[in-house]
């Protein structure tokens, strides 16, 4: 509602009360948030506001008048900016708390971990048994997946109708004489190949047969074999070595027992077994009740072995063993089914927090 300008004093007192009162009655102290306060102050104090108006209009009144009315309408104008002021620091600062409340985050948090990665059982365990095997003196040696017949089995003195060559127990590889190596003696040939006499090596690695997949069996799966060769080395030799390192990877008061075998490429042959670790050795699942346990192969290499790699048997002799990783990290960790450990189940493999050695 547009006031006309006041071009008396008695009509610019007048104009001045009912801005006053105006004033009083739009509460400023309390205005209740910033837009509503903004439309008091542009209605009083905006370009065409009441109290700018009524400033404007002095300039109609005498001197005299300007002189007692100017003060007052400015004192009113000082006063009411100082309120607009203060309640906009106030609404300023309520608003400021309240979005703070509402869209809480405490930076002194400190921030999440990000995830550790941890090594697979199989790595540590395979780790374990060929680093026990390189305190004593062993050289960690590595071979190719793919491999020859003569690698894998001539050399060895498999002879060519052996079951283990059949494609229902190897896998060959389409159209070429190539297979996936069966056992990592492959390795020990290649180094008795390329290296003279004495020699002490542990062939760490990945495996292939054609295995139907169970509890126990798996196509692919790591071994740790072992070589010794030197002067007059034989069965006595095999026992302390293989002893001592039994000691070392169960506790020194680990039991052990050297049964007879047979395998083409060690004569005599042994299968070796520990006192059951779960049982007093009175009898239990994991032992099937016989109270050993078996854990490894050896035996002392045939001198037809020998033979293939240009050594003299007559000169040279030595020692040989093969150990299953899974089979042993099963044992160690009571893990009662191998294919956990490929599942890539990280409830599974969480549980396993070692460092290597
Ligand atoms: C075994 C058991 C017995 C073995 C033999 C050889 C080689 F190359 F010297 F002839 N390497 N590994 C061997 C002997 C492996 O595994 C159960």
């Amino acid at each position: 509602m547009k006031r006309e300008a006041p071009t008396s004093r008695a009509a610019w007192e007048q104009a001045y009360a009912q801005s006053e009162s105006a004033l009083r009655a739009a509460d400023v102290e309390r205005c209740a948030d910033l837009p509503k306060l903004e439309e008091v102050r542009v209605r009083f104090l905006g370009r065409k506001g009441e109290l700018t108006e009524l400033l404007k209009a002095l300039k109609n009144l005498s001197l005299d008048d300007r002189r007692t009315l100017g003060p007052l309408a400015q004192a009113l104008k000082d006063s009411l900016d100082r309120q607009v002021s203060a309640r906009r620091a106030e609404l300023e600062d309520a608003y400021d708390a309240a979005s703070l409340q509402k869209d809480a985050i405490d930076l002194t948090l400190p921030s999440l971990r990000p995830p550790r990665g941890r090594l697979h059982p199989l790595t540590t365990t395979l780790h374990e048994i060929a680093c026990i095997f390189q305190f004593m003196g062993y050289s960690w040696e590595e071979g190719p997946f793919i491999e020859d017949e003569r690698h894998n089995f001539s050399a060895l003195n498999i002879p060519d109708d052996h079951p283990a060559r059949d494609s229902h127990d190897t896998f060959y590889l389409q159209g070429l004489p190539l297979l996936l190596r069966t056992h990592t003696s492959t390795v020990q040939v290649r180094v008795m190949e390329s290296s003279k006499p004495p020699l002490r090596v542990v062939c760490p690695g990945r495996v292939f047969r054609h295995e139907q997949i169970d509890a126990t069996h798996s196509a692919v799966f790591h071994q740790v074999e072992g070589l010794v060769i030197d002067e007059g080395v034989g069965f006595a030799d095999l026992k302390g070595h293989l002893q001592a390192f039994l000691q070392k990877l169960l506790g020194p008061s680990t039991q052990t027992r050297f049964r007879p075998s047979y395998f083409p490429f060690t004569e005599p042959s042994t299968e070796v077994d520990v006192k059951c670790f779960f049982c007093p050795g009175s009898g239990c699942p994991a032992c099937k009740r016989t109270g050993w346990i078996e854990i490894l192969g050896a035996g002392v290499v045939n001198p037809a072995v020998l033979s293939a790699v240009g050594y003299d048997p007559e000169k040279w002799s030595g020692f040989a063993f093969g150990i299953g990783v899974e089979r042993v990290a099963m044992l160690l960790h009571g893990v009662q089914d191998l294919r956990d450990f490929y599942s890539n189940d990280l409830r599974f493999l969480a549980q396993f927090d070692e460092d290597l050695v």
